[in-house]
């Protein structure tokens, strides 16, 4: 097992809680007064896998429709993509199928995606089922999460799992790249500076 480089970009509509969610898993922090995403805002950093230390970089994506063109140009080089909606608000699981196909004729179709109902918290005002939600990822093959920001469950677990797909078949396929070509050392990625950074990102700047 080789450091990987792995770099994730979360999608879906505004207000959603994709900040949200990569500002708990990076910073363990919460704000009920977040401001909508700009384009596109990038973190980094690292994750223990298999005895390694791996370099994971965050694209936080806006969610808002005028922002949709600048989003697409970053879905081309990602590792994995979250696709994530609001399990009190019906809309956004609904649009998850118009981010699918955005996503699939921008990205390789071996790319992982994961899709994750956010604000779990908010039990009363569920408006997707589990099973639902489920159903539907597993008839994209797609893993499902449920989450929420604003008490940490399942957040941690999500990336985590996420990364560690993406690893494992990093690893296979260098392995049977190896296989075929003996003389070739493999790189699955490059180290990059740093613990938790933040700074924004320009489009296709990547
Ligand atoms: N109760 C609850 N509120 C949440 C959760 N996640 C996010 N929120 C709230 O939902 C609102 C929108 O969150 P953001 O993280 O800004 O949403 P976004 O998807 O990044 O939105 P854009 O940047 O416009 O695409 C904020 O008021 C958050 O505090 C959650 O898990 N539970
Ligand atoms: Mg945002």
């Amino acid at each position: 097992m080789q450091p990987a480089f792995v770099k994730l970009v979360v999608v879906g509509d505004t207000n959603v809680g994709k900040t949200s969610l990569v500002n708990r898993y990076v910073e363990d922090t919460f704000s009920d007064s977040l401001g909508n995403t700009v384009g596109v805002d990038f973190f980094a950093c690292k994750m223990q896998l298999f005895g390694q230390t791996h370099t994971v970089q965050l694209w936080d994506t806006a969610g808002q429709e005028r922002f949709k063109s600048v989003v697409k140009c970053y879905f081309k080089s990602a590792s994995g993509v979250l696709l994530i909606f609001d399990l009190t608000a019906r809309e956004s699981f609904k649009h998850i199928e118009t981010w699918l196909l955005d996503i699939d004729e921008n990205i390789n179709p071996s790319t992982a995606k994961v899709l994750v109902g956010n604000k779990a918290d908010l039990t009363e005002n569920r408006a997707v089922s589990y099973e639902e939600a489920r159903e539907f990822a597993e008839s994209r093959k797609m893993m499902y999460f449920e989450t929420s920001a604003k008490s940490a469950l399942g957040v941690d677990v999500l990336f985590e799992s996420i990364v560690k797909n993406i690893v494992e078949e990093m690893n296979v396929a260098g392995q049977d790249q190896s296989r075929d070509n003996s003389n070739t050392q493999i790189r699955l990625g490059r180290a990059s500076s740093g613990a938790p950074s933040k700074s924004s990102g320009g489009c296709c700047n990547f």
